[in-house]
């Protein structure tokens, strides 16, 4: 390579790093949970409801239950809607999201708050395996890529993210964000709000300082390796 061709590859790669292109994994929209709010449908504020369904959410209890901010004079956190997990018993609720690619990492945001006193709820995300179902053996076990409880009071929303914890990585079948009720001080059927959730791609990035640090360290390896190579 003469030095001139050389000298504007390393430079097209500085550039490159400072803008972050080298960093976008794909071109394409970006798959995330959809009514993280429980916003749709609107019963408006003061509402207590019990569909059956609601958009991208499923559930393992007989129906959902949405409240309306300002009900029982709770606040929603986001918004005019939240949902309480245990609608009439400790039950799931969860999404199933399809066409995530293998290694593309995954982040999620929630605000959670008890309803009669300290309320345990428990997040999992996981690989549904080549079934694209809940359990299976060999090619269709599943694959838990996160798994926490939180817990939280009557008095004030919890807001948690992705970003203080390990990388969470896609597998490439279908992921299953959960949440499930694990104790509740009203009993089975009075606990865990929930609202403001996110999760997928692109959800809770890393911050540009992340990418502008990686820059400022290989900006000078690219000089150090030209300069080395013009040597005689
Ligand atoms: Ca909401
Ligand atoms: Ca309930
Ligand atoms: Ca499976």
């Amino acid at each position: 390579m003469k030095t001139s061709s050389l000298k504007a590859f390393i430079l097209s790669m500085g550039l490159l790093l400072v803008s972050g292109v080298g960093f976008t994994p794909t071109a394409q929209a970006a798959i995330t949970l959809v009514n993280g709010g429980f916003e749709t449908p609107a019963f408006g504020p003061g509402a207590n409801s019990y569909p059956v369904t609601i958009p991208g959410w499923k559930t393992t209890d007989s129906s959902f239950e949405i409240w309306g901010t300002g009900f029982l004079g709770v606040p929603s956190y986001e918004g005019t809607q939240f949902a309480e997990l245990n609608a009439f018993i400790a039950g799931t609720l969860y999404q199933d999201l399809v066409g995530i690619g293998s290694g593309t990492p995954l982040g999620f945001e929630m605000a959670h708050r008890g309803r009669a006193g300290l309320d345990v709820m428990n997040l999992t995300i996981s690989d549904l395996g080549a079934d694209n179902l809940p359990g299976g053996s060999g090619a269709n076990l599943d694959t838990i890529l996160f798994t926490k409880n939180y817990t939280d009071g009557k008095s004030a929303w919890g807001f948690y993210d992705s970003s203080g914890e390990a990388p969470i990585v896609a597998l490439g079948n279908t992921t299953r964000y959960a949440f499930k009720a694990v104790s509740a001080a009203g009993g089975i059927s009075v606990g865990n709000f929930l609202d403001a959730v996110a999760f997928g791609e692109g959800v809770v990035v890393p911050e540009p300082g992340t990418m502008l640090a990686g820059a400022t360290l290989l900006i000078p390896l690219c000089a150090s390796v030209y300069r080395s190579w013009r040597k005689p």
